[in-house]
């Protein structure tokens, strides 16, 4: 970020989907000025009806759904606590096509091209909201430092995961979770 750019995150309290309200609140302040929204796919869908008000005011807002059709830190947040993953899977909805219907602009993206080249058109657009449904891949979102009782409960999720399905599951660094244990 830029020394005259500006953000705001529930980073404490982590609650989902104040990105899109955030974004709105943000425009209103600063009408001068470009307002980006950065959403998980889950957060989006919790409150995607208010990419409607910002339609209504015509606001031209860009908002990126990080589209990996799941809750992936509930995912990690399960493993890390020794468990199979339950209730994470999320419909791989056309959010484009949802921006579309509402009256904005929808794009969808695979790879960072298309990214890319979405984000310069939506740049231009200036009398309402874009959305950009960007295919992201589900890796863990390490934490700054696994925490021993993290480890253990990686070792048990994976032990769990490889007795069931007869293959390694996706971790975090093997080396991460061992050293806990030596
Ligand atoms: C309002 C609210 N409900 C539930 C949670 C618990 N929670 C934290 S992250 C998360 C899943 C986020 O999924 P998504 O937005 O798709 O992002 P991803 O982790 O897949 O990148 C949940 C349910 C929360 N932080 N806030
Ligand atoms: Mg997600």
């Amino acid at each position: 970020m830029g020394p005259q750019q500006k953000y705001t995150i529930s980073s404490w309290l982590g609650t989902m989907g104040c990105a899109l309200p955030g974004a709105i609140a943000a425009s209103q302040a600063y009408p001068d000025r470009q307002v980006i929204s950065i959403n998980g796919d889950g957060a989006f869908a919790m409150v995607m009806e208010d990419f409607v008000t910002a339609v209504k005011y015509k606001m031209p807002l860009i908002n990126i759904v990080l589209n990996n059709r799941k809750l992936a830190f509930i995912q990690y947040e399960q493993q890390s606590a020794g468990q199979l993953n339950y209730a994470i899977d999320l419909e791989d909805m056309d959010y484009a096509k949802f921006a579309d219907a509402a009256g904005g602009i929808g794009y969808t993206v695979t790879n960072k091209q298309e990214f890319a080249a979405a984000l310069k058109k939506a740049y231009k657009v200036k009398d309402r909201p874009v959305l950009i449904n960007t295919y992201v891949a589900d890796d863990a979102p390490l934490p700054g430092q696994i925490v021993s009782s993290e480890a253990k409960g990686y070792t048990k999720f994976g032990t769990q995961y490889l007795a069931k399905k007869r293959r390694m599951p996706k971790l975090p660094p093997i080396k991460d979770i061992m050293r806990h244990f030596f």
